[in-house]
């Protein structure tokens, strides 16, 4: 069965009778003059349609009698074909949807207005994600609409019921972001090959951005963290900028983008390819960290209780070797959450800080400690699904110990 069809049958079970959803795929937003950012679809309208061009809009209709599914699209342009390509056509879109009935976007209105009169319609759903106070998207300008011209329609918000389908990862999507990750480890290890003190950070990023665009990724997940040295300990730091010096470690936090899933990894490493052995004392820490972080995953856990057993792994640790005296000095040295959800979006949807882990989740483990006064930041980043009885790592071909970095480092350095 068409995935896409399934996910839209399910979410069909959700919905009131007397209903209709709609989600746009939206468009390219313009960067300036007559460039646009390049397009990247809705997620919603992705995971329901499996779509990716620009100004799409999906209808779903609910009576008791029957369900529909409308699907608009461009009309062919002339013009517009000899100098951006062609739309896609009707029956391109019903191959890969399973969506029979095929109407153009200028069409919509009015389809709209008639649906909402014959079918007796009172609520509408719409895909509201609202972060910020002034958010703008067709979605809101439907809303808007709808509420001045038909008041005694209630619009209901669906994003949250499909962010909780989201959470929960199918086949497919493990398989995505399974091909995600193992790009975006290819790189990492391109990066160790080539890696040298003296190198400006974004030199070493470079191989990284080589290797994504060798295996056709056109997008990543998110904007690479390429930080040496003291710059580690700026969580978001992504100037990339710094020349590397010596005894730097280097933290990449980085992930490619692979049919639209994220993948998201953190590796640090030696730019000399050796370890000191102040270094190797807080990256084994780290390391174990994360390995007991990655043993206690299993359905039933609480999420936010990752980060718990993380604080108080931190505490006996950084208590051991002098580094602290009191618990709340944990904070210093460790202040961001070690998880969260990936899929579609790199910081995936999903209530995680309420809720249980279920099997088929994606999560990521990535504690770290900065120690700013000793120029050392590290964090060792992986990403897992939950299983039936604990957990697989995704990323577990990517090496992290301190021995296998330095052997790979020293046997397979570049000599450019
Ligand atoms: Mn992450």
């Amino acid at each position: 069965m068409n995935i896409f069809f399934k996910r839209r049958k399910s979410l069909f079970d959700k919905i009131d009778d007397n209903s209709i959803a709609v989600f746009f795929a939206g468009e390219a937003p313009v960067k300036r003059g007559d460039e646009f950012y390049p397009f990247s679809p809705e997620r919603n309208f992705y995971y329901l349609s499996g779509l990716d061009n620009q100004r799409l809009i999906l209808v779903m209709i609910k009576n008791e009698e029957d369900k529909e599914e409308i699907l608009f699209i461009e009309r062919f342009d002339e013009i517009k074909a000899k100098w951006v390509g062609p739309v896609i056509k009707k029956e391109e879109c019903r191959e890969k949807t399973n969506i029979e009935n095929i109407k153009y976007l200028d069409e919509f209105e009015e389809e709209i207005s008639s649906i909402i009169f014959n079918k007796k319609i009172e609520n509408i759903y719409l895909n509201l994600e609202n972060r910020y106070f002034k958010a703008s998207s067709p979605d809101f300008d439907m809303a808007q609409n709808i509420i001045k011209n038909y008041p005694y329609i209630k619009i209901k918000n669906i994003y949250t019921v499909l962010s909780e389908f989201r959470t929960i990862k199918d086949e497919q999507e493990i398989k995505n972001i399974k091909k995600a990750i193992d790009i975006t480890c290819e790189g990492i290890y391109e990066m160790m090959k080539h890696s040298k003190a003296g190198m400006y950070e974004y030199e070493i990023e470079a191989y990284f951005d080589y290797v994504l665009k060798k295996n056709a990724v056109r997008d990543k997940a998110f904007t690479s963290i390429a930080a040496s040295g003291k710059n580690a300990v700026v969580l978001h730091y992504s100037e990339n900028s710094a020349k590397t010096k010596e005894n730097d470690l280097i933290l990449f936090d980085v992930g490619a983008s692979y049919g639209y899933y994220s993948g998201d990894i953190t590796r640090t490493f030696p730019v000399n390819g050796r370890f000191t052995e102040r270094q190797k004392q807080i990256y084994n820490i780290v390391l174990r960290a994360q390995e007991m972080i990655i043993s206690i995953i299993k359905p039933g856990i609480e999420f936010k209780s990752l980060n718990e057993s993380l604080k108080k792994f931190y505490i006996k640790e950084l208590k051991q070797i002098g580094l602290i005296e009191n618990d709340d000095e944990i904070l210093k040295y460790y202040y961001h959450g070690v998880s969260h959800f990936l899929g579609l979006e790199t910081h995936d949807v999903g209530r995680h800080n309420e809720g249980v882990l279920k099997e088929g989740m994606v999560l990521t483990v990535e504690p770290g400690l900065y120690i700013e006064e000793e120029e050392i930041g590290i964090r060792i980043e992986d990403d897992v699904v939950v299983t039936e009885y604990g957990c697989e790592v995704l990323s577990e071909n990517m090496i992290k110990s301190v021995e296998d970095i330095e052997n790979f480092m020293r046997e397979n350095r570049a000599d450019d």
